[in-house]
């Protein structure tokens, strides 16, 4: 389950965080194919509740109704059609597969597919699943029934996630349920899973759970392949419930990743201090990792929170991500946001809730794409940045090199060779003008940062390496940006 499945020489997802199922089949074919993602993580699919207070908030789609497919992005033929697109163009798609729990306890009413439900008596005739399905006195020993104390695992497990219905991923009927929708997924030809609350799942029910999941569609993968499965498991330290019970089962989301880059690119250290990134820090094993700077939890102070880098804090994030993606830790994702109005009230952003740019009906927006290459219409498309989709293909043209020639100035101006297909410098604090050695075959590149090879020409800074592998590297502190990447593709 930890091998993504990936097409050709790719190595990064995108999470399109609430795109419509019709956008991200367009964006397959005319940009993540062609700029060389591997895939991408998709919003739950399946039937959800409608929330109407506050108005459709993104996290609607965290309250299942059914297995259903359809949902906020769009219907089941329409599914189909981006799955069937996104293979066709080498791109993978990954489920956000929430199965931890159905709705919040306490409404009734249709789901976004018209399926009846009632959180307060645990029906759910779309699937079906009845009172006896979940877990309640016997299993919970909370008087909410509530998650009350994160240091008791039998509560983080058995009791409910913010007032969410809990199931019983033990039983057999459950687990043949949450199979036969995964196992759907599976056969239109999707390429894995992210596995929503895991921690808040008994390992051993995952792993019962995935033991029912089919091989792969043969048709885009060739026979006998299993699912990409990562773990959502929240383990920044302080709690009982570690990674380490996940990693022999699938991958696991590494928080700690993004928040030590958040932090070095917030100039909380100097940034020579990263020479030992990834498990020397207490990271989980590279190859049982999936690393991302931000997610859509931690960028609006929900799940995890701390001071995590995102897109408003576009150079720094920028230069955190650059290096995410020059280094050879983990399997990584690229977080793809909409903007919504921060109201900072006590620290807690009041507006944390808004759901995608939508019309007056709550219906979601399409995604306008700019001759530059840039999205309107309030959609962010960090992973259409110069910057990132630079590295993108940095990452893919060094795969499989190791990291060498680490260069430090003994604070803020660092840099890296990947064996002889790329180079990296940053600098966050002064000017760096100087030669630094690099595993470089001597000659001129293009700056994959502050522009791009195109047709043979460089669109930005063009850097020469000379005298044996020795990197002229001009980097000023007032650029806009604080990376310099070339890499064997980008010799000119
Ligand atoms: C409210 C009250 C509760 C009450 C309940 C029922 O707060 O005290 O018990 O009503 O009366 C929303 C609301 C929340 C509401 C709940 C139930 O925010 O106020 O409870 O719905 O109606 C997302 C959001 C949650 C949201 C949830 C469901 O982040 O705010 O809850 O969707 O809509 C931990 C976990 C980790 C989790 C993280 C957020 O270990 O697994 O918290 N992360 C994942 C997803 C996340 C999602 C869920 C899990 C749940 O990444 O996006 O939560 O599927 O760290
Ligand atoms: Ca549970």
């Amino acid at each position: 389950y930890k091998n993504p499945n990936c097409d050709g020489n790719r190595h990064v997802v995108v999470h399109l965080f609430e795109w419509r199922w019709n956008d991200i089949a367009d964006e397959c074919e005319r940009f993540l194919g062609p700029y060389g993602y591997c895939g991408v993580q998709v919003s739950p699919p399946n039937e959800h509740r409608i929330v109407t207070s506050p108005y459709r908030p993104w996290w609607e789609r965290y309250q299942p109704v059914s297995y259903i497919l359809v949902s906020r992005s769009g219907n089941e033929q329409e599914f189909k059609n981006m799955v069937e697109k996104c293979n066709r163009n080498g791109v993978r798609i990954y489920v956000d597969a929430v199965i931890n729990h159905m709705a919040g306890v306490g409404v009734s009413g249709r789901g976004i597919a018209g399926s009846y439900y009632d959180s307060g008596r645990q029906d759910f005739p779309g699937v079906p699943y009845s009172d006896w399905d979940f877990n309640g006195r016997g299993q919970c020993s909370t008087a909410s029934l509530n998650i009350e104390n994160y240091h008791d695992p039998v509560q983080v497990r058995n009791c409910r996630l913010v007032g969410l219905t809990d199931l019983q991923t033990g039983k057999d009927y459950v687990q043949r349920s949450i199979a036969g929708y995964l196992n759907k997924l599976v056969d239109i030809g999707v390429a894995g899973f992210r596995i929503d609350a895991a921690k808040h799942m008994w390992p051993d029910h995952i792993r019962g759970i995935l033991g029912r999941v089919n091989n792969l569609n043969s048709r885009y993968f060739g026979t006998g392949k299993r699912p990409f499965v990562y773990q959502e498991v929240i383990d920044l330290g302080g709690e009982p419930i570690k990674n380490s019970e996940y990693t022999p089962i699938a991958r696991v989301t590494e928080f700690n990743h993004g928040a030590h880059l958040s932090r070095a690119f917030s100039k909380h250290y100097p940034l020579k201090n990263l020479q030992n990134f990834g498990e020397q820090w207490g990271l989980i094993h590279s190859n049982d990792a999936m690393g991302f700077i931000d997610n859509h939890d931690n960028q609006r102070g929900h799940g995890g929170g701390g001071a995590i880098l995102t897109f408003r804090q576009s150079k720094m994030y920028k230069a955190a991500t650059a290096f995410a993606l020059a280094h050879p830790y983990g399997f990584l994702k690229i977080m793809s946001s909409y903007h919504w109005d921060q109201r900072i009230e006590n620290g807690k952003d009041k507006n944390d809730w808004i759901g995608p740019p939508a019309y007056g009906d709550g219906t979601t927006k399409p995604v306008p794409i700019n001759p530059d290459l840039t999205c309107g219409d309030g959609w962010i498309c960090e992973h259409r940045w110069r910057q990132i989709y630079g590295m993108v293909k940095f990452r893919n043209v060094v795969s499989g090199t190791g990291l060498n020639n680490w260069w430090d100035n003994g604070s803020h101006q660092i840099a890296f060779s990947r064996g002889n297909r790329g180079f990296v410098a940053f600098t966050l604090g002064g000017d760096l003008r100087t030669s630094i050695r690099s595993g470089m075959a001597d000659g001129s590149y293009c700056d994959v940062i502050s522009g791009a090879k195109v047709n043979g020409r460089c669109t930005g800074k063009t850097v020469s390496v000379s005298g044996g592998g020795w990197v002229n590297v001009q980097l000023s502190q007032s650029e806009d940006d604080a990376v310099l990447a070339i890499h064997a593709e980008s010799k000119l």
